[in-house]
């Protein structure tokens, strides 16, 4: 870890460990509204309005309020103490935006892929992405109202995950939820690399 002198009088400060974590899943699960709750800085956003032309393109059922949508990436940060800080970066959720996520995901300590129930299968292809590049991920249901509540396990059944893989219920709306889904997904990275 670096550290580096903090004063005059010599004494030396904890620099915090910088990590790069990415937040993934379905068009409109949530991963816009989740960066922008718990980042300290104002959050660096690419959205764009939905228009017409997203007819029958852009399935925005249970979200029918959403009116933009990420086209590029979100960009957040936040600090825990003076161990760690986070860089977040939402991905886009519409597949004709993925060609960038090898990029974004470059360096990455892990991934939150966030769900919707209602629509399930739309985490799929995240979850695929990264179980083939051996990126650890950790899944958040994002507890729409209106949706059927399911259990953390009945989730992960349907997913047909390995039972090592965290899976856990969340309101991406709330700053201390998504805390908590940014700190298991630290906890369960870290795990698995001093496993490897
Ligand atoms: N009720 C409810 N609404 C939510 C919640 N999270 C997000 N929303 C709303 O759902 C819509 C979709 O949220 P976004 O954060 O834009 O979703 P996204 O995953 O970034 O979407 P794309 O970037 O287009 O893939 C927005 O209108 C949010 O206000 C939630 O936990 N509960
Ligand atoms: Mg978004």
């Amino acid at each position: 870890m670096a550290s580096a002198p903090s004063s005059a009088a010599g004494t030396r400060r904890r620099m915090p460990t910088a990590i790069k974590i990415l937040v993934a899943g379905g068009f409109g699960a949530g991963k816009t509204t989740l960066v922008g709750a718990v980042s300290e800085t104002e959050p660096l956003r690419t959205e764009e309005v939905l228009t017409d032309r997203g007819v029958g393109v852009d399935d925005i059922e249970g979200v029918e309020t959403k009116r933009t949508t990420t086209v590029a990436m979100d960009f957040g940060r936040i600090t825990f103490g003076d161990e760690f800080v986070l860089y977040l970066f939402g991905t886009p959720g519409q597949e004709r935006f993925w060609f960038m996520w090898d990029e974004v995901a470059l360096g990455a300590l892990g991934a939150v892929v966030l769900a919707d129930t209602r629509r399930l299968a739309d985490c799929f292809p995240a979850i695929d992405y990264f179980e083939r590049r051996g990126t650890p991920f950790i899944v958040a249901v994002n507890c729409f109202e209106g949706a059927q509540r399911y259990e953390a396990d009945e989730v992960k059944q349907a997913l047909q995950i390995g039972p090592g893989i965290p899976v856990l219920l969340c309101d991406a709306r709330r700053k201390e939820s998504s805390k908590e889904v940014l700190i298991t997904l630290v906890q369960h990275a870290m795990k698995m690399r001093a496993a490897r």
